[in-house]
């Protein structure tokens, strides 16, 4: 019997930090997980190296439902970003080696294909609404039908979401830079820019908006009727997602579609979210919910419930994630778009491989398994650099959601 040789962890900063799973077999095969969480890396990889490393080694690594069980319910400790990107992290490897055994690309193995490629976003963003437009006419010739929009509050100086180098990059500073929020003047500011872009550019693309947790039910309600007009494709964790329940207000007064679950990690997370239909779009993804094992599990249930799929896809998550995320999303019936923002060109040195883009969509590679290699060699040169994403205070001082 092939069985579980070897599994290593490299943590390495190329261009920004990523954590990632490699495991060997018997026969020689490689596979590769993502075990990136922004800020936290450290954690998942003790996780790993010191908790899970030492289960896997003369197990099957063709069990991969088995070895999902095993230490989601061996752990004892239940969900949890930590936990379920670790899991993530061998389950995804799992996957890649089952495909390169079997000479097929994973997409396959999930059903085939139920598309031919998948509808992608990318990042739009200003330091005001002149810069936004031009950044959405940017990616609007580049081929994009979907164009996320945000911009800073003028004279509040917040910059969730605004671009300074070539990828919107959160995490950037040594400590976690505190940046002011003003939860009026953003729900005085951001309609406009949202009219802007429909004004300049109208109405022939998708478009949307993310809230980052910001505001209270009741203020996100009033937000999205406000933007109704503008047709957003979605509004983005207009809420804390903790309370699912706190969403039914949300629904209530507004047409504007809701998506949510980019920092949720189980199905039970999710659960009321996608069974009483209060979003419309499910954002949890392969490497932070358990791998593709448990996010299909999470989107087949919300293909019952008619809610569609929408999965993170921010810098911090690897061209490892990234390939897996489009070679599932080919294959669920109710996939509805990934978001898609690239990554520092370093990272290009060192993962090879993985989806390609073109005319606003991503096709998954057709090498057996997830189609990525990591180049150890090159890791080394971008040693791990420790990174913080920032923390929101109101103008009070007291901390706010970031
Ligand atoms: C998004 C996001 C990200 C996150 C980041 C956290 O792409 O929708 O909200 O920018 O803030 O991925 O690690
Ligand atoms: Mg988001």
């Amino acid at each position: 019997m092939t069985t579980i040789e070897r599994a290593e962890v490299f943590v390495a900063s190329p261009g920004r930090t990523f954590v990632t799973l490699k495991i060997t077999t018997s026969d020689g095969a490689v596979g590769y997980g993502d075990a990136t969480l922004n800020g936290r890396e450290l954690a998942v990889a003790s996780y790993l190296r010191d908790h899970l490393l030492p289960l896997l080694a003369g197990k099957d690594p063709a069990r991969i439902e088995d070895m999902w069980q095993y230490l989601y319910k061996g752990a004892y400790w239940r969900r949890g970003p930590v936990t379920m990107t670790a899991i993530a992290a061998v389950d995804t490897a799992l996957w890649d080696l089952k495909g390169k055994v079997a000479g097929l690309p994973v997409y396959q193995l999930l059903g085939g294909r139920s598309r031919d490629g998948v509808l992608v976003y990318s990042h739009a963003s200003g330091r005001d609404t002149a810069e936004l437009l031009d950044d959405v006419d940017r990616f609007l010739s580049l081929g994009y039908k979907a164009v996320r929009a945000q911009a800073a509050v003028p004279d509040v100086g917040g910059t969730y979401g605004v671009r300074k180098g070539k990828v919107y990059e959160p995490a950037a500073t040594t400590l976690p830079d505190e940046q002011p929020w003003d939860t009026e003047a953003y729900l005085g500011f951001a309609p406009t820019y949202l009219e802007a872009v429909r004004e300049k550019f109208g109405f022939g693309f998708h478009l949307l908006h993310d809230v980052h947790h910001r505001l209270t039910p009741l203020e996100a309600a009033r937000f999205g009727k406000q933007v109704e007009p503008c047709r957003l494709f979605w509004m983005e964790d207009p809420t804390p997602a903790e309370n699912q329940e706190a969403f039914r207000l949300i629904r209530q007064h507004t047409t504007t579609p809701i998506a949510t679950g980019e920092v949720l990690t189980s199905i039970w997370d999710v659960q009321t979210l996608i069974t009483e239909q209060l979003i419309d779009y499910v954002r949890t993804t392969v490497v932070h919910a358990g791998g593709l094992t448990h996010l299909r599990r999470i989107f087949d249930l919300a293909a019952l419930y008619g809610v569609r799929t929408g999965s993170h896809g921010a810098t911090d998550l690897s061209p490892v994630s990234m390939s897996a995320a489009v070679h599932l999303d080919v294959a669920v019936p109710n996939f509805g778009i990934q978001e898609y923002m690239g990554h520092p060109d370093e990272a290009a040195e060192v993962f090879h491989g993985g989806p390609t883009y073109a005319e606003g969509m991503l096709f998954p590679s057709e090498e057996p398994g997830l189609g990525v290699v990591y180049d150890e060699a090159a890791a080394e040169r971008f040693p791990y650099q420790q990174r913080y994403l920032p923390v929101a205070r109101r103008l009070d001082g007291s901390v706010h959601d970031w």
